[in-house]
C-alpha cells in the first residue's frame, strides 16, 4: 500500500486541490490519493487533534452496505474477494464524482454508483470518492476481514475468539470476518474522531489481534458527538470504555451471552475532555457521577425520534460508577428501541 502523507503543509493543500479539480484520472493515482486522503483526514482529525470540534461531513453522502453518511471518514468490513456498492446521495445535479481505489476492481453500473470487488488478501484498503467539480472527498477504510472459517476452535491466528452462540435471531449470525488488528493500523481513524483502537476488546494478548465493528454503530457515536457539541458541550471524541468483544472475554467478565458488543455493534462511552479517564462533569454541579451520564442519555435519547435516525435504533443505558469503572452510556444499535437505568 502507498505510504501516506500526513503532515502537509497550507501549500500541498492548494495542490491538492488543484488535483482534484484536474480530475484524478490524469495523474499517477498513487501521487493523487496521498493527497485526497491527507486532506480529508487533516480537515476532521488534524481539527480534533488541536481540540478543536468539527463535525467532519463531506457536502454529500455515501450509501455503503447498511447505512448512508456523509461524514468523511467511513469504515466497512468485507470477506476477500466480495463485493460491495458504493452509491452518492444527497449531492447537487451539478456534482461530478471519481473513485480512486488502491486494490481491488470497480466497476461503475450506473452515474454515482460503484461496486468495488475486494482483493483476496486480508488488509485495509481505501476507497476514496471525490467530488470532482469541487474538493470535497468521503474516504473509506475498507477492511478486508480474516474469513471466520480460518477460526481454529476458538482462536484465530493464536487469538482467543471464544465461539459465538447459536444465532437465535438474524442479527445474531456469526461474523463472517474479523479486521485483523496490528501495532501498525491501531490509530487508524474509522471515523472523524474515533480510532480502531478505541474498540479493541480489552482482554489481554499479543497481536494480531482481532475487531468486529459495525459500521452503524460508527455513524450513532459520530451523530451522538455532533449533537452533544450542538448542544452546547464540547467533546472531540468519546472514550469507549468497552467497544468490541470477543465471546470469549465477554463471557469471562460475566456478561449475556447476546450482548450487541459480541457483534461489534456497542459501545460504552463516557466523556473524558481532560484525560483522567474518567466521566467529566459536564452538568456543572461539582460531581462527576450518573446525573452526567444523563445528559448525554437525553441528547442520544431525543436524537431516536428523528426519520433519518431510524437505522441508528437500539439501546440506551446508563451506568453509575462501582470500584472497576466510572459512569457510562451503553450504546447499541439493534434494529429496536430499549431502554434502561442504573
Ligand atoms: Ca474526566
Ligand atoms: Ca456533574
Ligand atoms: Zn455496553
Amino acid at each position: 500500500m502507498k505510504k501516506r502523507v500526513r503532515a502537509l503543509g497550507p501549500l500541498v493543500i492548494t495542490v491538492s486541490s488543484t488535483v482534484v479539480l484536474c480530475g484524478s484520472t490524469l495523474l499517477a493515482w498513487g501521487e493523487a490519493h496521498d493527497l485526497v486522503t491527507a486532506r480529508a483526514e487533516r480537515e476532521t482529525t488534524d481539527a480534533t487533534l488541536l481540540g478543536i470540534y468539527n463535525p467532519g461531513r463531506a457536502g454529500f453522502a455515501l450509501r455503503t452496505a447498511s447505512v448512508a453518511s456523509s461524514f468523511r471518514i467511513q469504515t466497512v468490513s468485507v470477506t476477500p474477494g466480495s463485493s460491495i456498492a458504493l452509491r452518492v446521495s444527497n449531492a447537487p445535479s451539478r456534482a461530478r464524482f471519481d473513485l480512486i481505489v488502491d486494490a481491488g476492481t470497480l466497476s461503475r453500473p450506473k452515474d454515482r454508483s460503484w461496486t468495488w470487488r475486494a482483493p483476496d488478501k486480508s488488509a485495509l484498503y481505501r476507497v476514496w470518492v471525490i467530488r470532482t467539480d469541487v474538493p470535497d472527498t468521503i474516504v473509506v477504510n475498507a477492511f478486508v476481514t480474516v474469513p471466520t472459517d480460518r477460526l481454529d476452535g476458538e482462536y484465530l491466528n493464536g487469538y482467543r475468539i471464544g465461539r459465538y452462540p447459536k444465532p437465535p435471531r438474524p442479527i445474531y449470525r456469526h461474523p463472517e470476518g474479523f479486521i485483523e488488528v496490528t501495532p501498525q493500523n491501531l490509530d487508524v481513524w474509522v471515523s472523524p474522531h474515533f480510532q480502531l483502537r478505541q474498540f479493541v476488546c480489552k482482554q489481554r494478548s499479543g497481536y494480531p489481534k482481532y475487531v468486529v465493528l459495525e459500521p452503524t454503530i460508527l455513524n450513532k457515536l459520530e451523530i451522538i458527538l455532533e449533537r452533544f457539541n450542538a448542544a452546547g458541550y464540547h467533546a472531540n471524541s468519546f472514550k469507549v470504555l468497552s467497544g468490541y468483544r470477543t465471546p470469549h472475554y465477554n463471557q469471562a467478565i460475566g456478561n449475556v451471552a447476546l450482548s450487541r458488543h459480541v457483534w461489534g455493534a456497542a459501545a460504552d462511552i463516557f466523556v473524558d475532555e481532560d484525560g483522567e479517564d474518567y466521566m467529566d462533569d459536564i452538568n456543572g454541579d461539582g460531581r462527576r457521577d450518573i446525573s452526567d451520564i444523563r445528559v448525554l442519555y437525553d441528547i442520544a435519547n431525543e436524537l431516536a425520534t428523528e426519520a433519518d435516525y431510524q437505522v441508528f435504533v437500539g439501546g440506551l443505558g446508563t451506568y453509575g460508577a462501582n470500584s472497576r469503572h466510572g459512569p457510562y452510556l451503553h450504546v447499541d444499535v439493534r434494529g429496536r428501541r430499549v431502554r434502561w437505568w442504573r
